[in-house]
């Protein structure tokens, strides 16, 4: 192929066009990457709605990552300590079917658990859905969604009776603030913060940012008002944010007698937190707390932007839903330039949750619990009744917990390295040991995750499957397939077909095309508040990235060019009267709070470069430069109490587990609060896998659990750590450890 193909960025939910070419263009030379070898590249798409052209440091390098390290056969072994042996896919399917019906006859289909990924394309989800809730008749489907966005789905469908983020990113350039709340939105999403910096900086004296984050982050760097809360106070600040606004009778009466319930059960709660008591808990000034509430009364439109400082929480649930009460307290929502904005972090999590990609919902928006949403699913299936089972399937680390008790017989893992990104690493890893039968698929290899699986089956990646994502602001966009998947690779969706197909479900999986599956999935979302029924492959490659709500009625121009591109405009929410809900949250706090043992709080997330467990920006020059070492953020008075300077080595250890990597003194951290990155697996020379410290207490609503906060201690090691220095001067900062021994291949390696 020789022409420009137009598609999404498959890393970050800002989700942005891109334009890819091919490494050789008539009369231009080859484009190559540093070691000589012919490379597509991407640069950004000046039509697609929601990046208008620009692209950040990730989204401009994937290419040289698409062809590195691929897992390009079916692989299998018996037990974890042999070594893989690349099979046919038939052998593959064989020994899967077999091993499904095993499990499902003698443990029940419940002991069938498949872990999921925000990163696969809508058709994979939708799929995945109808094998395992629909054939298979368990709703143990859940998606790493649940460690990112679950807290937004559950507070969201709490407050507006459905999910479904109300406002759009040209709300960036029409709010009077900004209210960034536990978002490093400037490098984990920088082109919503491109277009948000914009438009600040032109009308600097009437908009105003604030960010609450216990990090000066980049993001931090440029507000108006910086609240360096303590973590997990967020509650309480709210909450007294609140307090001042009733105080000074800065809410919108209207619109909370007309439009919601439970106000006076809110105002009751948010009596008890004055500002000096509030200032106090949090960390910060009563001063910044009264400028806060100031900002939110003289705002006209508020716009709150939040992502996993907040959705990473035991009180996640409570804490989105506190959000949403200060937006309905001021009739903040269903206008342009206001409302409750989650940010998503992967690509198409959104698409994940409109195909029922968790374990309590079904697609279209529908839950596994209500009887008539079960109904529909199942007609659309040419599915019995009674197939789809009413009960609620494992959540992610509660298929762990499965796994650790026995209770789990066959577990597929797709699109994501658990090995690395669950939380309470020791013990996920000893559970992932004990799994009698792990299927793995998977773009790369080696991965973390690949040392627990029995058979390990290669995925083709984006640009090389067409598929359909849909970002952050309900913008769906269609990806196509341009490059040719490598070795035996397929895509995930057609996986899943194959084994539906060989289960003898051969008419529910008799689809040829991606296509074709999507036209079932979006019958699935009429009449639903995220109606994509006027949606289709075709069309999207037609006319271009499409926002939902289509309804099937929506004509191509008014779909692309719409005149109303929020929800709830006509004040009217998705809950049987119509109204929103307040909700009357105290704040808890943190699940582990420090202690004497354990005196600072640990909080984990990303730098602007890496993309989660590095299995594409690990190999990418660029971007292995700009991040060549995970390093330890700790506020210059802790560094001097505990005599340590920036590049020295800890042990950072936590009641689970331990770690040991270089510190960095920086003072865009708060006292008594260290930073750790997510990115740094075993596979790397530096690991420093944050997770072996964090733990599994979740919120009780969303079940997401708290990965942003955790007790620690640290202990300086003398001198310089020599084990991580043989590996340095050996291999690089960032080249791969030698793999474990499990991993060993015999035969074919797979990335020949
Ligand atoms: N560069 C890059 N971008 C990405 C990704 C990536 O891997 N790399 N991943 C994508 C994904 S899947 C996601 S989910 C998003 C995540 O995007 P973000 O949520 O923006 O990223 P994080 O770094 O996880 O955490 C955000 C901030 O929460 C703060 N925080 C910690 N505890 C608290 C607290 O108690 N209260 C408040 N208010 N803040 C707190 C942290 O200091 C941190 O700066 O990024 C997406 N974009
Ligand atoms: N401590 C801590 N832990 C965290 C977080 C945190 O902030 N702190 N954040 C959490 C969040 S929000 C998230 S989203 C997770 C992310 O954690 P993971 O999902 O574990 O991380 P990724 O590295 O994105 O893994 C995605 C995998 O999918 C593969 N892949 C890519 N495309 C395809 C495809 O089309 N098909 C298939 N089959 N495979 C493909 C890639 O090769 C890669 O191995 O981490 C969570 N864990
Ligand atoms: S902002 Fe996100 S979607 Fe856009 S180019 Fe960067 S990683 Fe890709
Ligand atoms: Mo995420």
């Amino acid at each position: 192929m020789t022409e420009v193909a137009k598609t999404l960025c498959p890393y970050c939910g800002v989700g942005c066009g891109l334009e890819v070419l091919p490494p050789a263009s008539p009369g231009k030379a080859v484009h190559r990457d540093s070691q000589g070898n012919p490379v597509w590249q991407a640069r950004g798409d000046r039509a697609h709605p929601s990046s208008q052209g620009m692209v950040c440091v990730k989204g401009a390098t994937l290419p040289e990552a698409l062809d590195k390290d691929r897992l390009k056969y079916p692989m299998m072994r018996d037990s974890l300590d042999q070594p893989f042996k690349r099979v046919s896919w038939a052998a593959a399917f064989d020994r899967i079917v077999e091993q499904l019906q095993r499990v499902r006859q003698t443990q029940g289909p419940e002991a069938i658990c498949m872990y999921g990924s925000g990163q696969l394309q809508s058709e994979d989800y939708y799929v995945a859905q109808k094998l395992l809730k629909g054939c298979l008749g368990t709703n143990n489907f859940d998606a790493n969604s649940r460690l990112c966005m679950s807290s937004a789905v559950s507070g969201y469908i709490q407050s507006f009776g459905s999910d479904g983020p109300p406002c759009c990113y040209a709300d960036l350039e029409l709010t009077d603030c900004a209210f960034l709340i536990g978002t490093n939105t400037a490098e984990c999403h920088p082109i919503i913060f491109n277009r948000f910096r914009k438009y600040h900086k032109k009308n600097k004296r009437k908009v105003k940012l604030v960010v609450v984050d216990p990090r000066r982050t980049e993001t931090a760097k440029d507000a108006d008002l910086h609240l360096a809360i303590r973590p997990g106070t967020d509650i309480t600040l709210l909450n007294g944010i609140a307090h001042i606004l009733l105080k000074q009778g800065q809410i919108n009466a209207l619109f909370i007698d007309e439009c919601t319930t439970g106000f006076t059960e809110y105002a009751e709660v948010v009596s008890h937190y004055p500002p000096a008591q509030v200032a106090q808990v949090c960390g910060i000034s009563v001063q910044d707390l009264e400028t806060a509430a100031q900002y939110w009364a003289e705002s006209e439109r508020v716009l709150s932007l939040w992502s996993m400082g907040v959705n990473q929480s035991s009180e996640g649930t409570a804490k989105v839903r506190t959000i949403i009460n200060l937006h309905l307290m001021t009739g903040n929502i269903g206008k342009p330039g206001a409302g409750p904005f989650s940010l998503t972090g992967q690509p198409n999590a959104m698409g994940g949750r409109e195909a029922g990609g968790l374990a309590h919902i079904l697609p279209g928006y529908r839950l596994v619990k209500d009887p008539w949403h079960r109904q529909q699913v199942e007609q659309v299936w040419q599915l019995p009744p009674g197939s789809i089972s009413p009960e609620p399937g494992l959540a992610a680390w509660d298929m762990m917990l499965g796994l650790e008790y026995g209770q789990v017989g066959f577990f597929w893992i797709a699109a994501t390295n658990p090995a690395v990104s669950m939380p309470d690493l020791e013990r996920t890893k000893a559970a992932l040991r004990k799994s009698p039968f792990t299927v793995y698929q998977d773009a790369y290899f080696p991965t973390e995750t690949a040392d627990f699986a029995h058979v390990l089956l290669p995925a083709a990646q984006w640009s090389e499957k067409p598929g359909v994502m849909t970002n952050s602001e309900r913008m769906v966009t269609y990806c196509p397939a341009f490059r040719l998947p490598p070795g035996e690779a397929k895509a995930d969706w057609e996986i899943f077909a194959e084994v539906g197909r060989r289960l003898g479900f051969e008419s529910q999986f008799a689809f040829e095309s991606s296509a074709q599956v999507y036209d079932e999935f979006v019958q699935l979302t009429q009449g639903r508040l995220c109606d994509m029924s006027g949606i289709s492959h075709q069309r999207l490659a037609d006319v271009g990235p499409i926002q939902w709500p289509c309804p099937v009625s929506e004509t191509a121009e008014t779909a692309v060019d719409k005149h109303d591109k929020r929800l709830y405009t006509n004040l009217w929410f998705a809950t049987p009267d119509g109204r929103a809900r307040f909700a009357a949250f105290h704040a808890q706090g943190l699940a582990e709070p420090p202690d004497a043992d354990y005196p600072f709080v640990m909080t984990t997330g990303r730098l602007y470069g890496h993309w989660h467990t590095q299995s594409r920006t690990g190999r990418v020059e660029k971007i292995t430069k700009m991040h060549p070492a995970p390093l330890l953020e700790m506020n210059p008075r802790d560094a001097q109490k505990l005599e340590i300077q920036s590049g020295e080595w800890v042990e950072v250890r936590s009641p689970r587990g331990s770690v040991k990597l270089r510190v960095q003194v920086t003072q865009n951290i708060k006292r008594g609060t260290l930073f750790m990155p997510m990115h740094w697996g075993f596979l790397w020379a530096e690991a420093a896998e944050c997770n072996a410290l964090t733990h599994a207490q979740s919120c009780p609503m969303s079940l997401q659990p708290e990965l942003k906060a955790c007790a620690v201690q640290v202990w300086p090691l003398s001198g310089e750590h020599p084990e991580a220095n043989e590996v340095l001067t050996e291999a690089g900062a960032t080249a791969l450890r030698t793999l474990p021994k499990s991993s060993i291949l015999s035969g074919a390696t797979p990335t020949s």
